[in-house]
């Protein structure tokens, strides 16, 4: 039986990479942080075969201790600080964690395998958001990186450090350079959800509205189902490598708002939607599309969900969640 290790387990891709690993007869392991993580019930609840253990990304001695005790086959680190506005507001950790805590599995995972380069793969959660400033059109591997938050110059220095311990040391290292990607379990503070969670409870008679930031930035928006596939075949490959994940479609946050409106029958959103300067960032990411085409030659991998299917899906969902709550 495979062994699998991820960090991040609580959030949205690791609850998905869970099921998948675990559908496909892996013994899987997450890492689990803080004294009483809110989170820890959802995860017992949805994928009760995980067996959690305590560390921190911050913390390389718990890496360590958590290596030495689930022997992984494969390390899946999503564990981040994800959230890019809040990364401007807590610059200093969101370094610590989406930067150098990198640095800090990868270290220890090369204790784990001692020498032994077939022991482990690897897997670190590259973003999108590396691209930044826009360079080239559509995004690729090749692309010149231009960070424009704290978080994509975090992500920006875990990426390069993943392709060194590869270079260095042999480590089967991936680097799955992710474009956005969504679903029912994304967390409110993105704007997907914040959008879909807004529209359920207008629908519902439950809020008037949703106040936004820059609407006119521009997403390649897939699912995320989808995407935890890509990240398991990355690690299934004779060699170590980078990939662009994405659909290579582009959306707009009005297109979004077009097809969640829509989805409760409303054409015209203008009225539902306000402006307020402090959602909108310091620097902006005006356009990301991605070119998935080495995914798709090299991994066999492809998305499956579309975008409107994508945005009706996690607004139906909400009106069902939102009616349960508002009981
Ligand atoms: P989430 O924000 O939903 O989950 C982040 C996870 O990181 C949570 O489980 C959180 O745990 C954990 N974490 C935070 N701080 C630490 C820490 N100090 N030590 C260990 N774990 C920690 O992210 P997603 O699931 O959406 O994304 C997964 C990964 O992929 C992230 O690295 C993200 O940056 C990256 N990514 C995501 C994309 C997307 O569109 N979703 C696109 C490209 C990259 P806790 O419950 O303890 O807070
Ligand atoms: P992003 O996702 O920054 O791309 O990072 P997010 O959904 O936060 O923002 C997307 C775009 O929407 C604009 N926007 C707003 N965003 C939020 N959150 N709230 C608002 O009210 C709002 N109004 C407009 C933003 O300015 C931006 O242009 C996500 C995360 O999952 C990262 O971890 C991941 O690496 C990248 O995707 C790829």
């Amino acid at each position: 039986m495979p062994r699998a290790l991820i960090t991040g387990i609580t959030g949205q891709d690791g609850l998905y990479l869970s099921e998948l690993l675990l559908s496909k007869g892996y013994e899987v392991y997450g890492l689990i942080r803080g004294q009483n993580n809110p989170k820890l019930d959802l995860v017992r609840r949805t994928v009760p075969a995980v067996k959690l253990l305590n560390g921190d990304l911050t913390d390389v001695s718990s890496l360590v201790r958590v290596l030495s005790i689930a022997q992984p086959d494969e390390v899946y680190n999503l564990g981040a600080i994800s959230f890019v506005a809040y990364s401007w507001e807590n610059s200093s950790m969101t370094s610590d964690v989406t930067g150098k805590g990198v640095l800090n599995i990868l270290e220890a995972t090369r204790l784990y395998m001692a020498g032994d380069a077939s022991k482990v793969r690897f897997y670190q959660a590259s973003s999108s958001e590396m691209f930044g400033k826009v360079q080239e059109v559509p995004q690729r591997e090749t692309t010149l990186l231009w960070p424009r938050s704290p978080y994509g110059v975090a992500k920006v220095f875990g990426h390069y450090m993943t392709i060194n311990y590869r270079e260095s040391y042999g480590l089967h290292a991936s680097s799955g350079i992710l474009f956005n990607h969504e679903s029912p379990r994304r967390g409110p503070e993105f704007v997907t959800r914040k959008i879909s969670q807004a529209v359920a409870r207008i629908e519902l008679g439950l809020q008037k509205g949703v106040t936004l930031g820059n609407i006119d930035a521009k997403r390649d928006w897939g699912f995320a189902g989808d995407y935890v596939d890509a990240m398991w075949r990355m690690l299934q490959q004779p060699e170590g490598d980078d990939y662009v994940v994405a659909t290579g479609e582009t959306h707009s946050i009005r297109d979004l708002l077009d097809v969640a409106f829509a989805t409760i029958g409303v054409d015209d959103w203008a009225p539902f939607v306000t402006q307020d300067p402090q959602f909108m960032r310091p620097a902006e990411v005006d356009l990301l599309i991605g070119d998935p085409t080495k995914a798709r030659e090299v991994l066999g991998w492809k998305p499956k969900v579309p975008f409107e299917e994508l945005v009706r899906m996690m607004v139906t969902n909400d009106i069902a969640e939102q009616a349960v709550l508002s009981r």
